[in-house]
Parts: structure tokens; C-alpha cells; sequence
């Protein structure tokens, strides 16, 4: 067993603030580190410590490792954790502070090293009985050769990039009179992009559901699974919209799928907190297409469905102790949706709008949880990802989590930049997303700008009708007012 009296949070925003919370919670001081940006931001004030790393380029603050090892050293930090983005799937990092003495709270370094791969991660996984869309398992040398293979396959056949990821580095063939143009393309791509120009590639799944798993493993061998989380809705691969758990999934199929994501995170010795994520087709064959090795930013909702803090467990198996419950401990309940607020103008293409937060009010009540990490006036600045806030509804049925979230929505006032809060609401209220009958293609399938102006008037319609009733409810109370009154007045004449 490790003590960790003090952890330093090599990240920003919203996720510096949760982590800090949950250290908080658990009697562990903290340490923030910022740019010069971000001196005042709640991340800052809320830790017991915090250290200025430099420019607000991440480049120049948030990504340089001998600055944060530095911090860590100089505030006596005896862990540190990364959030998500930035240095957490960065094995050089996870082994400097393994060299420094510094405990990293995140996996080993052979599983983000493998996992990192997308052809490391297949070879991992071959033993373990894991479901693979059909496809070539090494990198393409010889284009020819791979055109054979493809026929084989069958099209559409999909070009990925072994260190791509998250959607970066993929290419759709639709017929065997492109394969190599495009074979050559994701090729220099592959190069220029990440430096490796190894690619593969896999049939082409059509219309999938992204569902993942998270799963949480002890330094004992223990590992369970915490269900899944639905991911479809996403925009260039963007996850917009999350839920837990998929509308979809039958327990059989949810167990299989757990039982799978299990047996990867073993296949890559998984320590800590995880995520495997696969493609569902059909809603009933799924197919392994990575793992991502850190707390992923839609962790919330798989939080509210099991009860289960996930920092304070990736904090518990850092100091080296053992998983306090079972798989068959674990259950679901209720339904949870996270809806991703973005300084982004969903009528204007998501383009970027940052600025001044001149108005921001939180929803409230219960059921509502908003990880967030500004405050109102402060400036958003442009250097990092524009998410602002994650708006998390909770109900004992998937109905209500969608009912909260509406509510939550048009509770949230934000004024200055413009948000995606209306796109959320456009999710809300589309029949596709009701009905749980939606694929990776939801947004470019069905939105619009004009659908948002749509669900608005609808909205705006309902709020009208509503307020009718009300009136004329009112009106007719007040008559009866009018004349109890009187009749009242009247008598003590
Ligand atoms: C696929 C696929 C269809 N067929 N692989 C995108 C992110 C990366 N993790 C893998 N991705 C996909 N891989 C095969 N063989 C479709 C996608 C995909 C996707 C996956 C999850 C969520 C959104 C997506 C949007 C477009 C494509």
C-alpha cells in the first residue's frame, strides 16, 4: 500500500475542479497547476495549492512534463493526476513519474503503450476470445496484395490509421476502383499526421451504435465491468449526447459485452479506470474497436447508474488497495444522460464562440448535476476545448432522465458566448432519440439549423398552450374569487 497525502491535477476546467472534489472528499490536499490564463479560474481557487506553469499555449504550459514534475517536487505532490486530453495517454509521462518517484493515477504503462496502437491493441486482444470487425491484423506494406484482401472482405471497406483514434486517420472506400488512391492517401496522411504510416483496414460497419464499456481494475487482478455507456450521438465525432445505459441492450447482451471488456482490459494487465469501446450492429453484434486508458469525460452518467465515485476508485487502486466489491455487487439503477455544453453555435455550424460569459446561471434541483468549471464574467479562453459544462440529468426511467433534461436546459441562462443547450434540446425532443431507434449517424441524419428554430417554435408553442390553461384556469378562479369576494364584501354590509 502507497499513501497519497497530496495530488497534483495536471489539467484545467471542469475535470481539474471534479478530481479535486472527490481528493477533497477523501482527505487528500491538492495541488492545481494553470497558465497564465487561467490564474483566476475555479480550478485555481478551489485547490489548497496551485503553481503557474507558464503561456497559455498547452504546448508551453499544460502539456510540458518538466514543468509539472517540477510542481509536483516543489508542493511535496506524491501523485499526480491527468484528467483527460492533455498528458493522460501519454506513456513517456506515466513512465518520467514513475522514474521521479511520482505516482501516476491512471493504468501501467504497457497498457496505454499497447492500447495506443491500434494494431498492438488487436495482437493484445487475440487470445481472448474478443469479437473483431473482419480485417487485416498487421499494417499494409503491399497495396496489391491488400486489394486482394479487400475483395475478400467485401466493400465499403474502411482505411484506419494504427495511431489514430477517436475518428482521426479514417478513410471509407466505397468500391474496388479507389482502393488505391485512397490506400495511398491514408498512407501519407497516417505519415504526416502522426508519424507512423502504418494503416489497416476493416469492413466498413454502415450504421452502428458506439457503445462502450468502463471497466475499473485493482493491482490484485481483480476487474469488473460498470456497464456501458451509449455514445452515438456525436457530430465528426464529437460526442454530444451520452447515456446510461443504452436504450438497446438486453441483459445478455450487456453481460456479454461487459464480460468482453473485461477480458480486454486483462489482456493489457489494466490497472485503474478504463474504457472499451465497441461497435454495435444490428443492436445485437459488437465488435472491439479500442481502448481508451483514462477517465473519459462522460463518466458522469455511468457515476449516477451505479452509485460509484470513479476518482475515488482510480485513487484507491493507485495507493495499491483492492476493489471493495464484486461484479456481482454491482447493479444499475436508474437512467442517466449527459448532455456536452459547448461554446459553439449550433446554428452557425459549430463554429467556435468564445468570449465573455456575461450571464451564467446554473439549473438546479434534484436529479441535476452540472460538472463544470467557470463562472460568470469570466472570459472563455480560446486556447483550449471549448466545453464549458456538462449537464448531467438523472431519473428512475429513461423518460424522466430525457424530461429532467429539458427542464435542466431551459433552467440553464448563459449569456454571451452561444452554446450547444438548443442542439441538446433538439435531441430531446426528436422521436429518433425518443425512441432509442438512432445510429452514429443521428446529427448528420436529421439536423439542421432549421430543426433548432423547429424545436423552439415547438417548444415555444407547448409553453404558450400551457400558459393558456393556466390563464384560464386563473380567470376562472378569479371569477369565483370575485364573487366569493363580493358575496363576502356584500354580506357585511
Ligand atoms: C468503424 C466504423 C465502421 N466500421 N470501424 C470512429 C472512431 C473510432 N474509434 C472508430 N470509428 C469507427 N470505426 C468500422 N470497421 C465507424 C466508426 C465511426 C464511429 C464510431 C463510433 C462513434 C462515432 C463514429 C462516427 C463515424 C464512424
Amino acid at each position: 500500500m502507497k499513501t497519497i497525502t497530496k495530488i497534483l491535477v495536471a489539467n484545467r476546467g471542469e475535470i481539474a475542479l471534479r478530481i479535486m472534489k472527490t481528493a477533497r472528499k477523501m482527505g487528500i490536499a491538492t495541488v492545481a497547476v494553470y497558465s497564465e490564463v487561467d490564474r483566476e479560474a475555479p480550478h485555481v481557487l478551489y485547490a489548497d495549492e496551485a503553481v503557474c506553469l507558464g503561456p497559455a499555449p498547452s504546448s508551453e504550459s499544460y502539456l510540458v512534463m518538466d514543468k509539472l514534475v517540477a510542481a509536483a517536487h516543489d508542493t511535496g505532490a506524491d501523485a499526480i493526476h491527468p484528467g483527460y486530453g492533455f498528458l493522460s495517454e501519454n506513456a513517456t509521462f506515466a513512465q518520467r513519474l514513475a522514474d521521479e518517484n511520482l505516482i501516476f493515477i491512471g493504468p501501467g504503462i504497457k497498457a496505454i503503450t499497447v492500447m495506443g496502437s491500434k494494431l498492438a491493441a488487436k495482437e493484445a486482444v487475440s487470445d481472448y476470445d474478443i469479437p473483431m470487425v473482419p480485417g487485416t491484423d498487421e499494417a499494409i506494406t503491399d497495396i496489391p496484395a491488400a486489394k486482394k484482401l479487400a475483395a475478400g472482405i467485401g466493400y465499403p471497406i474502411l482505411v484506419k490509421a494504427s495511431a489514430g483514434g477517436g475518428g482521426k486517420g479514417m478513410r471509407v472506400v466505397e468500391q474496388e476502383s479507389e482502393f488505391i488512391e485512397q490506400m495511398e492517401r491514408a498512407i501519407s496522411e497516417a505519415e504526416s499526421s502522426f508519424g507512423d504510416g502504418a494503416v489497416f483496414i476493416e469492413k466498413y460497419v454502415t450504421s452502428p451504435r458506439h457503445i462502450e464499456i468502463q471497466v475499473l481494475a485493482d493491482q490484485h487482478g481483480n476487474t469488473v465491468h460498470l456497464f456501458e455507456r451509449e455514445c452515438s450521438i456525436q457530430r465528426r465525432h464529437q460526442k454530444v449526447v451520452e447515456e446510461a445505459p443504452s436504450a438497446v441492450l438486453t441483459p445478455e447482451l450487456r453481460a456479454e459485452m461487459g464480460a468482453a471488456a473485461v477480458r480486454v482490459a486483462q489482456a493489457c494487465d489494466y490497472e485503474g479506470a478504463g474504457t472499451v469501446e465497441f461497435l454495435l450492429e444490428g443492436n445485437k453484434h459488437f465488435y472491439f474497436l479500442e481502448m481508451n486508458t483514462r477517465l473519459q469525460v462522460e463518466h458522469p452518467v455511468t457515476e449516477m447508474i451505479t452509485g460509484i465515485d470513479l476518482v475515488e476508485q482510480q485513487i484507491r487502486v493507485a495507493r495499491g488497495e483492492k476493489l471493495s466489491f464484486s461484479q456481482e455487487d454491482l447493479t444499475i439503477h436508474g437512467h442517466a444522460l449527459e448532455l456536452r455544453v459547448y461554446a459553439e453555435d449550433p446554428m452557425d455550424n459549430f463554429l467556435p464562440s468564445v468570449g465573455n460569459l456575461e450571464t451564467y446561471i446554473r439549473p438546479e434541483g434534484e436529479g441535476i448535476r452540472v460538472d463544470d468549471g467557470f463562472e460568470q464574467g469570466m472570459d472563455i479562453p480560446i486556447y483550449y476545448d471549448p466545453m464549458l459544462a456538462k449537464l448531467i440529468t438523472y431519473g428512475h426511467t429513461r423518460k424522466e432522465a430525457i424530461e429532467k433534461m429539458k427542464v435542466a436546459i431551459s433552467d440553464y441562462k448563459i449569456k454571451g458566448p452561444k452554446t450547444t443547450l438548443p442542439f441538446g434540446a433538439f435531441v430531446c425532443n426528436h422521436e429518433a432519440f425518443l425512441s432509442g431507434d438512432f445510429d452514429t449517424h443521428f446529427v448528420k441524419k436529421y439536423f439542421t439549423p432549421e430543426s433548432i428554430e423547429e424545436s423552439g417554435a415547438k417548444e415555444k408553442e407547448v409553453a404558450a398552450k400551457v400558459a393558456l390553461k393556466l390563464y384560464l384556469e386563473n380567470k376562472a378562479v378569479l371569477k369565483e374569487n370575485i364573487k366569493e369576494n363580493s358575496e363576502w364584501s356584500n354580506s357585511r354590509v
